[in-house]
């Protein structure tokens, strides 16, 4: 055997006995490596003369692809080897029950809220949304709130910093209620229409007998914000009001829309509802709105769901109105209230701690 076979040979006994892909890599170097049996050999051939080195380099070539190859079989051998193990240990039970992706759910109040919105929207009413964080005229001016009222005290309202950081006389706010939404959609009803009337070309922007304003109908659901925290009281809450403004709208409207509301929203024909008089700024006059169960577990009770009023001459002029020709109703209810009413909860605080096993009873 020459010596070049017996190269062959040895690194094939070397590469088998490597078990681990570190120890090849080591076998390896011994031969093809800088100082490996093959590298010296060729740098031996330059003492050697041309004709020599043709014929031994050819040799050696064909010795380091043989080596090279018995590398590479080695290689792929001990890859495979490691594969094999890795399948044993990490074998996949095809026969295992997938996992169940858990569904998930509206909170009660997105239920309540859906419900409102459907149950006015059947009514002909819109769905308005806005800023939370509002101005004092949106949210207190503009809804007859003088400035000494209250209401707008530091120990209801959460006043922010300005965002450009500039002072102004009156702070930014968190909307203490959703009132601000419904002046915002009844100025651009009221500016949308003049807008119309305009174009129309029919005496501009008067109100002529014969160019009556569409009605304001319209719902506020959303979120609002009042320092106040207990069982029944949470820093941010749910409200949704309602407006209707036209040129015959009644207290006896309101009733109606307000009693049909209560008898779909609690699927229950026999309850009846009590208008208590009250008072807020932004109706005159004004009333809070009671519902009694004919049947069921609060049978009997009278139980406060929203309040409510005929909207108060400034607030119609406030939204580019003649009050001596346009009226209208409002009412607002708490949603956080009317979902525990409906579904039986007792503390509010239950909403918001987001717990699954009480939310997940809505599904
Ligand atoms: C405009 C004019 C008038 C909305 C109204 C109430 C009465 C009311 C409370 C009920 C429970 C708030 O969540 S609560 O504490 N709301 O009693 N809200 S009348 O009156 C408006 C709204 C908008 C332009």
């Amino acid at each position: 055997m020459s010596d070049l076979q017996a190269i062959v040979d040895s690194a094939k006994t070397a590469f088998a006995a490597c078990t681990a892909p570190a120890d090849l890599e080591n076998a390896k170097a011994q031969y093809l490596g800088k100082t490996g049996r093959i590298t010296e050999l060729m740098k031996g051939m330059a003492a050697l003369s041309v004709e020599e080195k043709k014929s031994l380099g050819a040799q050696i070539n064909v010795t380091k692809q043989a080596v090279e190859a018995a590398l590479n079989a080695r290689r792929e051998a001990l890859m495979d080897a490691a594969m094999n193990a890795q399948l044993a240990t990490e074998a996949l039970d095809v026969t295992l029950p997938g996992r169940a992706r858990a569904s998930g759910g509206l909170h009660p109040v997105s239920l309540t809220q859906e419900r409102i919105e459907s149950i006015f929207g059947s009514m002909g009413f819109d769905v308005a949304d806005g800023p939370e964080i509002e101005n004092d005229w949106f949210n207190f001016t503009a809804l007859n709130t003088p400035e000494d009222h209250p209401a707008r005290s530091m120990h209801d309202t959460f006043y922010v910093e300005p965002l450009d950081g500039v002072a102004t006389d009156t702070p930014p706010l968190l909307r203490t209620h959703t009132s601000p939404m419904q002046i915002r959609h009844a100025t651009a009803h009221v500016k949308a229409w003049r807008a119309r009337q305009a174009v129309a070309g029919n005496g501009a922007a008067t109100e002529g007998a014969c160019d009556s304003m569409p009605e304001i109908r319209v719902i506020a659901p959303g979120r609002t914000y009042r320092v106040d925290s207990d069982a029944t009281h949470s820093p941010m809450f749910h409200q949704c009001e309602g407006l209707w403004i036209g040129e015959n709208v009644s207290f006896k409207d309101l009733k109606v829309v307000f009693t049909d509301f209560c008898k779909t929203f609690f699927e229950s024909d026999d309850l009846v509802l009590r208008f208590r008089p009250s008072f807020f700024p932004f109706t005159e006059p004004s009333a809070e709105i009671d519902i009694q169960f004919a049947s069921g577990p609060l049978a009997g009770r009278w139980l406060e769901v929203a309040g409510s009023g005929q909207v108060h001459p400034n607030v119609v002029r406030n939204m580019g109105l003649d009050p001596e020709r346009y009226i209208g109703f409002a009412f607002g209810m708490g949603m956080d209230r009317l979902t525990m009413l409906r579904y039986g909860v007792n503390d509010l605080r239950l909403f918001f701690d987001g717990d699954l096993r009480f939310l997940s009873q809505f599904q």
